[in-house]
């Protein structure tokens, strides 16, 4: 008898609400067969099976809250020998074992891999401590059937016997703890240090939700009718997400205008051209690709602070996240490595981004790893608005409706077409000086896009 358990879904993902079970008693599953649709707190995800067999019990309903880990059905293997005899002789490889990693070290799968949402590395499920990460070929999230997992503790992290004892007595998982001995060994001040940062998170997250329950709301229904609805999960994570940062990031936004119009000019002349490269190119696509050049030149805009430790963290890699307006609420995927695509792949990738965005296709990869995020109302209209900090990026740009204005210009008032830009910045990183030069530094090279052939 195997179990199908669930798997790691990707950072800070912990549960999962059970939208659809694909499967029922009596079914042959076969290895890779999405047995599971969840929604997360990103998106919805269908879920692959990693056993194969005649499906014996299924414990869990739709509407279900789960928990990673938890056990979802168990499969007779030889059901599946039945049914598929040719699977029978298949093995599964020995798993490659390797240092166990912390969730959010999860990297996303190569981009063109037909895969199934979530691509993530794999990692076992199972909430054994030290479950170690096991690197398979397979795509989507996998599990490894409980009486199949390797031994843990291969390549466990170095720590002497009394420092696992502390850990284990105060309930910190040892192998999240990192090591400042020789050659990274954990010390025991390690283990304390841990224990009291996590203390810390969960102080300020319990502050932040005390803070967001404080107020009973008064009784609506006294004033006329009212209809109350369950929020969704994305919009309890979204709530959730923003408040932390409109909490914890000191908001500076800085606005400015970019005068658009020979950009705009260029782009309708070039518009046959994109639709032959089957793209539209818009203003989002040539921003994605001018911020990625600005962070460069300004890395303290490619940071994340880290006030626990004291330290900054500069990313050498140019992530831009969109944010996507859809029926279900704000979904921002991630162009990975922007900084490496022309201006038509970009287009192509929010194209098809956008579109899983809004068929809740998107996997949870592809909303992680983000650096800095554009948000982009002008489709809709607007003249300013000041976006929150995609926390922990430390910068965010917002786009409003771009429209003709009057601009003195040698001696005479000229029509424009004027993009107004709201960039908001955590100013424990980004000084007011910075902010604007920044801004400006997007502005010209909207404004002049040899810029970016130049300086980008
Ligand atoms: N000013 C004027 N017009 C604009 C514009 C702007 N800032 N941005 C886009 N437009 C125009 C486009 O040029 C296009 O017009 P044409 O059809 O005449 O060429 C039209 O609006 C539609 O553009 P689009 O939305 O298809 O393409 P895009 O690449 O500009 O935007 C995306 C893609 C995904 C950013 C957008 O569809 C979207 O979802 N925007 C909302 C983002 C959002 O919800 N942000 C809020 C986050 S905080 O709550």
């Amino acid at each position: 008898m195997k179990q199908f358990v669930i798997p790691e879904l990707g950072e800070n993902i912990q549960s999962a609400t059970i939208v659809k079970v694909l499967i029922k008693p009596g079914d042959v599953v076969q290895q890779d067969q999405s047995v599971l649709e969840l929604e997360t707190d990103k998106a919805t995800i269908e879920v692959p099976s990693d056993v194969s067999g005649k499906v014996v019990e299924v414990k869990v309903n739709e509407g279900d809250q789960v928990e990673i880990g938890q056990l979802i059905f168990t499969v007779d293997a030889d059901g599946a020998a039945d049914a598929a005899p040719e699977e029978k002789q298949e093995t599964q490889p020995a798993p490659v074992v390797e240092t166990p990693a912390p969730a959010e070290t999860l990297a996303a799968a190569p981009s063109e891999a037909p895969v199934p949402a979530p691509v993530i590395e794999e990692q076992i499920a199972a909430p054994a401590p030290a479950a170690p990460v096991v690197n398979t070929p397979a795509a989507g999230p996998k599990v490894i059937p409980v009486e199949d997992q390797p031994p843990i503790l291969q390549n466990a992290a170095p720590a002497a016997p009394s420092v696992r004892r502390l850990a284990r007595e105060i309930g910190v998982d040892v192998n999240q703890v990192k090591g400042t001995g020789p050659g990274g060994r954990i010390l025991l001040d390690d283990v304390k240090l841990h224990s009291k940062l996590l203390h810390q998170q969960r102080n300020e997250v319990q502050h932040i939700s005390a803070e967001q329950h404080q107020q009973p709301l008064p009784d609506f229904s006294r004033y006329g009718e009212v209809e109350t609805v369950a929020m969704s999960n994305i919009r309890q994570k979204t709530a959730e997400h923003l408040s932390y940062a409109w909490h914890t990031v000191p908001h500076v936004t800085q606005f400015d205008k970019a005068d658009i119009t020979q950009l705009e000019e260029f782009r309708k002349s070039y518009a046959k051209t994109a639709e032959k490269f089957g793209v539209k190119l818009t203003v989002t696509a040539i921003l994605v690709k001018i911020i990625s050049s600005a962070m460069k030149t300004f890395p303290q805009f490619n940071t994340s602070v880290d006030m626990q430790n004291k330290t900054i963290v500069y990313k050498k890699y140019f992530n831009i996240g969109i944010a996507v307006d859809t029926e279900f609420g704000l979904i921002v995927p991630v162009i990975k490595n922007a900084d490496r695509m022309n201006i038509i792949e970009i287009s192509k990738e929010i194209n098809a981004l956008a579109e899983k965005a809004r068929n809740k296709k998107v996997g949870v990869a592809d909303l992680q790893g983000g650096c800095f995020t554009i948000t982009n109302l002008g489709g809709i209209g607007g003249t300013s608005f000041t976006p929150i900090v995609n926390s922990p990026e430390v910068a965010i740009l917002g786009v409003s409706k771009g429209s003709i204005e009057p601009v003195y210009i040698n001696g005479k008032f000229e029509p424009r077409l004027m993009l107004p830009l709201s960039l908001s910045y955590d100013h424990r990183i980004i000084d007011g000086a910075d902010g604007i030069r920044f801004l400006r530094w997007v502005i010209e090279a909207l404004e002049n896009p040899m810029k970016l052939i130049i300086e980008g």
